[in-house]
């Protein structure tokens, strides 16, 4: 059988791979380049405050992301509150259920209230149509994400925004190097908000980046960055700590200079993925926008109603042979604390129930070939051709 052909490289017993291959293990620079220009910061005693590596990337990264303004945060999630705060989001935000807990949390933490909605099956992402139904006078800003570095509903979502007169804040965490209408994501709504944590394609460590093309905006984000200091002696409003340190500047401008290249490895990856998993019925490869730029970090599968194993065997028995897949988002937001405890109990939102029980996330990076993307591949096939021959759960 394809399975026996594929464990027949492997020695008897033996998982398929002998080291763990994990979604979210960074893809790191050179260390040289990397001891380099931390080195060049030790010397210099610079470590934080707007240093000289925080003003690069935030320069190299506006020029990429073809946006007048990028503004340096040490992670996604306070950069997210620090946009809301910017904006003076009052009351209920309507978000996504289907996506990392901390984008609800972001809200929470500032005293907001999240109303979730539900996701659309074409792109992962915050419905327009839930939204619609949701919004209320009490509703201060809509918050979506693109998933996966897919875009969301931007058009659809940016006018429904304008109509209400409310901000649209997109939570880009997964975005960096993924495009929508020919351009990079990052200049759309009112705000956009990436993360540069070591799980990213382009990592800082820990670290986020707040893009917009408002002045004033910009202005005010940057002043609630560093506790609303303009300067020396001077407090014009309230802040918070949210400034990047040099060391994860450092690594951000390193990985950056090899991020094209990640990305290429990524793509032939997911070829790699999807040659291997070619013909078998029940699974679908998540695809890219056409024409866009993508990626790839996020390799997404989902296991369909239709397939002989339901998607939480599949990840035992591919953890069994040390590929760590993950099951990014599950549950949904609205089963998480605080929210599944709020009055009325959860919302029914049934695209993200469906998505949080039939998804999988295939690893990505530089730890592993096309070769070994391609083995990942037929281990599946193989395991859903024959679901009953051979296959415990561990
Ligand atoms: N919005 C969205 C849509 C997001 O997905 C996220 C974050 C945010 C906002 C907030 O961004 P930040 O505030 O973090 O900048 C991870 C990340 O911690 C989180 O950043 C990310 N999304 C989320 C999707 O994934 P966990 O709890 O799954 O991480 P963890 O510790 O399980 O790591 C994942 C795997 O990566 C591990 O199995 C092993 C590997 N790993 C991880 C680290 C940190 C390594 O091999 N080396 C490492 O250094 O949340």
């Amino acid at each position: 059988s394809a399975e026996s052909a594929v464990l027949s490289s492997v020695p008897d017993g033996a998982p398929l791979f002998d080291r763990v291959l994990y979604v979210g293990r960074p893809s790191m620079a050179p260390d040289a380049e990397v001891h380099a220009r931390i080195q060049g910061a030790l010397d210099r005693r610079w470590l934080t405050n707007d240093g000289p590596l925080v003003q690069e990337l935030e320069r190299r990264c506006a020029e990429r992301l073809q946006v007048p303004h990028c503004i340096a945060v040490n992670n996604a999630t306070l950069g997210l509150e620090v946009a809301l705060r910017a904006l003076d989001v009052q009351g209920e935000v309507l978000l996504p259920a289907f996506t990392f807990i901390g984008t609800a949390h972001a809200a929470q933490w500032l005293g907001l209230t999240p109303v979730f909605c539900d996701v659309r099956d074409a792109d992962h992402g915050l419905d327009p149509e839930d939204v619609e139904r949701r919004i209320t006078p009490a509703t201060g800003a809509i918050l979506a994400v693109h998933l996966w570095g897919r875009a969301c509903a931007v058009e659809a979502l940016e006018a429904i925004a304008r109509r209400h007169g409310i901000p649209l804040i997109l939570d880009a965490a997964h975005a960096m190097g993924c495009g929508h209408a020919g351009r990079p994501l990052g200049s759309r709504g009112t705000v956009e908000v990436f993360s540069l944590h070591a799980t990213k394609g382009l990592n800082a460590l820990e670290g986020g980046l707040i893009t917009t093309a408002d002045d004033a905006l910009a202005e005010r984000i940057r002043l609630m960055r560093n506790f609303g200091i303009p300067g020396e002696d001077l407090v014009d409003c309230v802040g918070t700590n949210a400034k990047m340190n040099e060391f994860s500047a450092a690594v951000g401008l390193c990985n950056l200079d090899h991020f094209e290249a990640l990305c290429a490895h990524n793509l032939r990856l997911h070829a790699a993925y999807a040659d291997g998993l070619a013909g078998v019925p029940g699974l679908r490869l998540m695809v890219p926008e056409a024409g866009q730029a993508f990626s790839h970090h996020y390799i997404v599968l989902e296991v369909l109603p239709q397939a002989p194993l339901d998607r939480d065997r599949l990840v035992s028995l591919l953890r069994a042979q040390n590929v760590y897949v993950r099951r990014y988002f599950r549950p949904g937001c609205h089963h998480g604390e605080p929210y599944r405890s709020r009055p009325g109990g959860p919302p029914v939102l049934p695209v993200t129930d469906r998505l949080s029980r039939s998804l999988l996330q295939l690893p990505s990076g530089l730890q592993l070939t096309p070769e070994e993307a391609h083995r990942i591949g037929r281990f599946i096939a193989s395991c859903l051709r024959a679901p009953a021959q051979g296959h415990t759960s561990p």
